[in-house]
């Protein structure tokens, strides 16, 4: 199913498993606007220091109340897609500069994408980044890289395997928020989503058996560099059997052995399925469940001419306690 955002949004809400979606209307974004402008206002203010992430998460709180509510009853009840879609949020527009062209990239400095993307995440959680990915900067440019078309990750441009975000880590985020500057010369690359609470129905009671037993290993993505200890056997589903969690990365996953390995391959066409995909514009927030739903990417072309499409992500934790063990100082960077 290939979801054009650009169609009718009301019919986009009204349809049954949709994602759970937001639109600004005029009010909300002349609030937003003036929340953005306050946060920018300091050209030299950045986005990793405390006091800057301190009052963009007070901030967040003057957010329009539609979109808080929404926000709340997403963080209760994802739906059956674990997706939320918010339209509309400022990002730059006639203002924005080209398309980084630098692997690694981040930003750094407090722009209107940035702040909000900031401003929203605040809303589901506390906000975090790796140290060993994307130099732990808080707001990660995701950007096609000349030379890595091919690469499994965010810097190519070749379709990308379906993946839980930093599904090998213990403390991989809760929800991922990827905010579209600029899509692709063709308008083609889509976020493709989908979530075990779809595929789970379609797989027989034995292959959930053997996705719930310690018989896959999920590696390190190649961004996350190396000099990890290495990965140890784990269940791709857990929790509830009847409405599990999933771990699992398309790229990464080794499964132990023939029976895990159809086990898995059951669960991709599942997953197949029951896939959505979204062709994101510029002002369009998805935010990810990533307890539930999985992400990957169709190919696109870039042109490497300061025009390529360009994402902002963040990552956000429900619970900071849970990860301040890995977290010098109380920040924001998990190591
Ligand atoms: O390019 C995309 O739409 C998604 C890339 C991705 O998987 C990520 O940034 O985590
Ligand atoms: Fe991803």
């Amino acid at each position: 199913m290939t979801t054009r955002l650009d169609s009718d949004q009301t019919a986009l809400a009204e349809r049954l498993d949709q994602p759970m979606a937001f639109a600004l209307d005029e009010p909300d974004r002349q609030l937003l606007d003036d929340l953005v402008a306050r946060l920018t206002a300091d050209p030299d203010a950045r986005v990793d220091e405390d006091d800057w992430a301190d009052t963009a998460r007070t901030t967040s709180n003057r957010l329009p109340v539609r979109l808080r509510r929404i926000i709340r009853q997403f963080r209760r009840d994802p739906g059956t897609e674990g997706v939320l879609l918010i339209r509309g949020l400022p990002v730059g527009g006639d203002d924005l500069p080209p398309t980084p062209k630098d692997s690694g990239s981040v930003e750094r400095r407090a722009t209107p994408s940035a702040a909000s993307l900031m401003l929203v995440s605040a809303q589901f959680g506390e906000m975090g980044a790796f140290r060993q990915e994307k130099s732990g900067a808080l707001v990660q440019n995701i950007v096609p890289i000349a030379g890595n078309e091919s690469f499994q990750g965010n810097e190519g441009s070749e379709s990308l395997k379906m993946h839980i975000e930093d599904g090998f880590h213990t403390h991989r985020p809760d929800y991922v928020g990827l905010l579209c500057l600029r899509n692709d010369h063709d308008n083609i690359a889509g976020l493709r989503t989908a979530s075990i609470r779809r595929a789970l129905p379609l797989l027989p009671e034995k292959t959930r058996m053997i996705l719930r037993e310690p018989r896959f290993v999920t590696h390190a993505p190649a961004s996350f560099g190396a000099g990890l200890p290495p990965a140890s056997a784990l269940p791709l589903l857990e929790g509830d059997p009847g409405d599990p969690d999933i771990q699992v990365d398309f790229a990464c996953t080794e499964p132990l052995g023939a029976e895990a390995e159809a086990a898995m391959a059951e669960l991709s066409r599942a997953l197949d399925e029951v896939a959505c995909t979204f062709v994101l514009q510029p002002g369009d927030l998805a935010v990810l469940d990533n307890r539930l739903t999985l992400h990957g990417r169709t190919s696109f072309r870039p042109r490497y001419d300061g025009a390529d499409r360009w994402l902002q992500r963040s990552f956000m934790y429900l619970d900071a306690r849970r990860t301040r063990p890995v977290r010098e100082a109380d920040g924001n960077v998990l190591s």
